[in-house]
């Protein structure tokens, strides 16, 4: 008798990914971008070919986005990237909430690995610490993590 254990490794060289990412806050999501296209592309060893990028305007449009490319069935991981920072009004409650709601639905709908790199922090500073500086790039650890579980369902 022996445990069977399954975990994922990095290498995806035939994964397809699409990676969707907002606009709005551009200087903080275009970093996202990089990281998780850098991870991609070293960790990963993806080809260019293998990855596709969706520029949407804000984080609230990225669940239906998400929800098209699942429907598509041309992609083993999707990655959602944005920023929401929270201002003075509600707002920021209603596009944080809906986008991470969204970002759950589709996951579970297609049974897909989504990679939620959405960054919901209190002010810019902390945008920028997750942004490829002090706390790291969040773009570039949902890469890894949408590299791992296509790695894992396939050997599931
Ligand atoms: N979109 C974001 O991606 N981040 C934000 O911080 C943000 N705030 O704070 O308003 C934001 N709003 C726009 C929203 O995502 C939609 O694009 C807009 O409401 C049009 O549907």
């Amino acid at each position: 008798m022996s445990i069977k254990v399954i975990e994922g490794v990095k290498p995806c060289r035939e994964g397809r990914f699409a990676i969707v990412v907002s606009r709005f806050n551009s200087f903080i999501s275009e970093r996202l971008l990089e990281g998780a296209l850098d991870t991609l592309k070293r960790e990963g060893e993806t080809p260019e070919d293998n990855i596709t990028v969706v520029w949407v305007p804000g984080a609230i449009e990225i669940p239906v986005t998400l929800e098209h490319l699942a429907k598509s069935g041309k992609y083993d991981a999707l990655i959602a990237l944005g920023c929401v920072i929270r201002g003075s009004t509600y707002h920021f409650e209603v596009v944080a909430n809906e986008c991470a709601k969204g970002i759950t639905q589709v996951t579970l709908k297609y049974a897909l690995p989504v990679a939620n790199g959405v960054l919901t922090t209190e002010t810019l500073e902390q945008a920028v610490q997750r942004a490829g500086s002090k706390a790291g790039n969040k773009g570039s650890e949902a890469a890894s993590s949408a590299l791992e579980m296509v790695n894992v369902i396939k050997a599931i």
